[in-house]
């Protein structure tokens, strides 16, 4: 069954690569969503990343109580190519020109592989986009912002679990140092945690150093024996065989999909790890874009909406325990609650 509204996949004019965007449910408002700029073995392992992606941010906007739906733009380049400037300028436009013709349907933004200054250049030929640079008019670099907003989930998690918002002592182990990833790590160390980290990039040793925090190589950073561990990399890291190996009391991060699939959630459940949903933890870029971009908040409303992020995630685990649900369960029941009320065909729910 196709749970999708739209999906249009293109052979990209200038760039002939494949340009999707899945828009996933409008049913809340206009969609938004990253345009994820990645190498797959297959074209139509974009479509499956775009539609799981897309699927994801309608959940997002629905826990984070805001009017949009949920979309996903992706265009998959073949393994190993390097795209020069010129290049990168005509996927971009081909992106842009998909965009346009969607009317207002769906806004795009930055994700993994894109940035500020690629919207820029999507913004010259679309105004349904997020993020700009600010000299632009944009709202900047969503980053800060999800890393901000993970630490309000994480306070969340440590005053449940330990009894206290801060996280000074805490040992938490941050699974990949991209830009979000390495905001984050920056904003735990300075508040005294103590850090494990890894990326799949050798060279980020050096970030890692200068945070002070213990390298491990990739593959063993889900078993590190700390309190929580952090995925912050690309997605599916949290499959049947790495949930036997971890030695965490929660797993809590700003990855996109970090589930291989639906089921390793009540794993995690029955294990006794507190899984947060990536798509209520990683809401805090999204949500300051939005906030600031349509509903044209100061950026003091706007962090302030991202903080709350912390209340979002107590309300969620208070929930999944009176009802005896694991948090994934009690999220996809307030999803469907407010898909429902928006829409009460139930076209989208
Ligand atoms: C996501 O949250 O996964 C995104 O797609 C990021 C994003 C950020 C700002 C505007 C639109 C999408």
């Amino acid at each position: 069954m196709l749970d999708h509204e739209q999906v249009v996949v293109r052979s990209g004019r200038r760039s002939r690569l494949p340009v999707i965007v899945a828009v996933h449910s409008t049913a809340l408002g206009p969609a938004a969503g990253g345009l994820r700029l990645w190498h797959y073995p297959d074209w139509r392992d974009g479509l499956t990343d775009a539609l799981r992606l897309s699927a994801a941010m309608t959940a997002k906007f629905a826990v984070a109580g805001l009017p949009s739906g949920g979309g996903k733009a992706v265009v998959a380049l073949p393994e190993g190519m390097v795209l020069d400037p010129d290049r990168r300028r005509d996927v971009l436009e081909d992106v842009a020109d998909t965009v346009e013709s969607l009317g207002g349907t769906y806004a795009t933004g930055p994700d993994v592989g894109t940035g500020p200054d690629d919207m820029a250049v999507i913004g010259t030929t679309t105004r349904h986009v997020f993020s700009r640079p600010a000299r632009l008019g944009g709202s900047g670099d969503s980053s800060p912002h999800t890393a901000r907003g993970t630490l309000a989930a994480l306070r969340a998690v440590s005053r449940r679990l330990y009894g206290t918002a801060s996280l000074d002592g805490r040992r938490l182990a941050v699974a990949g140092l991209g830009r979000v990833g390495t905001e984050l790590a920056r904003l735990l160390a300075a508040e005294g945690a103590a850090l494990t980290v890894t990326d799949v990039d050798q060279d980020k040793r050096k970030t890692g150093h200068e945070l002070g925090a213990d390298w491990v190589a990739p593959d063993e950073i889900l078993a590190a024996p700390v309190d929580i561990v952090v995925p912050a990399a690309l997605g599916s890291c949290l499959t049947r065989q790495s949930v036997t190996r971890l030695r965490c009391d929660a797993v809590v991060g700003p990855a996109n999909n970090q589930l291989a699939t639906p089921d390793v959630a009540d794993l995690l459940h029955r294990r006794g790890v507190l899984w947060v949903p990536d798509y209520v933890a990683s809401a805090g870029g999204v949500v300051h874009a939005v906030s600031v971009e349509v509903h044209r908040l100061s950026a003091e409303e706007a962090r302030a909406r991202v903080d709350a992020i912390e209340h979002t995630v107590t309300d969620l685990l208070t929930t999944a325990d009176a009802q005896d649900l694991s948090p994934a369960q009690a999220a996809t029941a307030l999803v469907r609650q407010r898909l429902a009320a928006a829409d009460p065909a139930g076209r989208s729910a």
